[in-house]
């Protein structure tokens, strides 16, 4: 599965406002994933998982630059994140199911934020964007 080059444009047209919203996009993100499909909580029992604790915004910020990284290397995102595969991979062993509840909750916090720009076209994009990133975060455990 690769991006076309219109859905790589649509990916990092939006992009900048994405990023000018990093801390805010992310802890809404894990807000949402916490809360609808609490099972995902099990993997940070270190955590304060109240909505909007600092750990969660510190954490929020951290997923939404690593998507920044990926958009950054479109063309070349596996080596881009080459060290964060290897981290769920080997160390947080996350299972593979999460990563569609968190990318669920990501395009559902981009279209509550930015109704206008969320065409189905910009969704559909987005999906598989995050698609392929999760593939490339989950392919060392095979
Ligand atoms: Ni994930 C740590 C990015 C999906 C559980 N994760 C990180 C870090 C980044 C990151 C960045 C911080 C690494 C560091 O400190 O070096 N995670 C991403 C991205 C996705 C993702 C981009 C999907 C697109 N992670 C998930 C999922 C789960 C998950 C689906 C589980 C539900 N991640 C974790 C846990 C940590 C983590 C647990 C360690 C947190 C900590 O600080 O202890």
């Amino acid at each position: 599965m690769s991006l076309t080059k219109s859905e790589r444009a649509i990916i990092m047209s939006i992009w900048d406002k994405i990023g000018m919203q990093a801390e805010a996009i992310g802890t809404e993100t894990l807000d949402r994933l916490f809360s609808s499909f609490p099972q995902t909580k099990t993997y940070f029992p270190h955590f304060d998982l109240h909505p909007g604790s600092p750990q969660l915004r510190t954490h929020g910020s951290k997923v939404v630059a690593a998507v920044g990284d990926a958009v950054k290397n479109i063309d070349n995102i596996a080596s881009a994140l080459t060290k964060l595969s290897e981290l769920h991979a080997y160390i947080l062993r996350v299972d593979p199911v999460n990563f569609k509840l968190l990318s669920h909750c990501l395009l559902v916090t981009l279209a509550a934020r930015f109704p206008s720009d969320f065409t189905a076209e910009v969704h559909a994009a987005w999906d598989k964007f995050m698609s392929i990133l999760s593939s490339i975060l989950t392919e060392k455990y095979r």
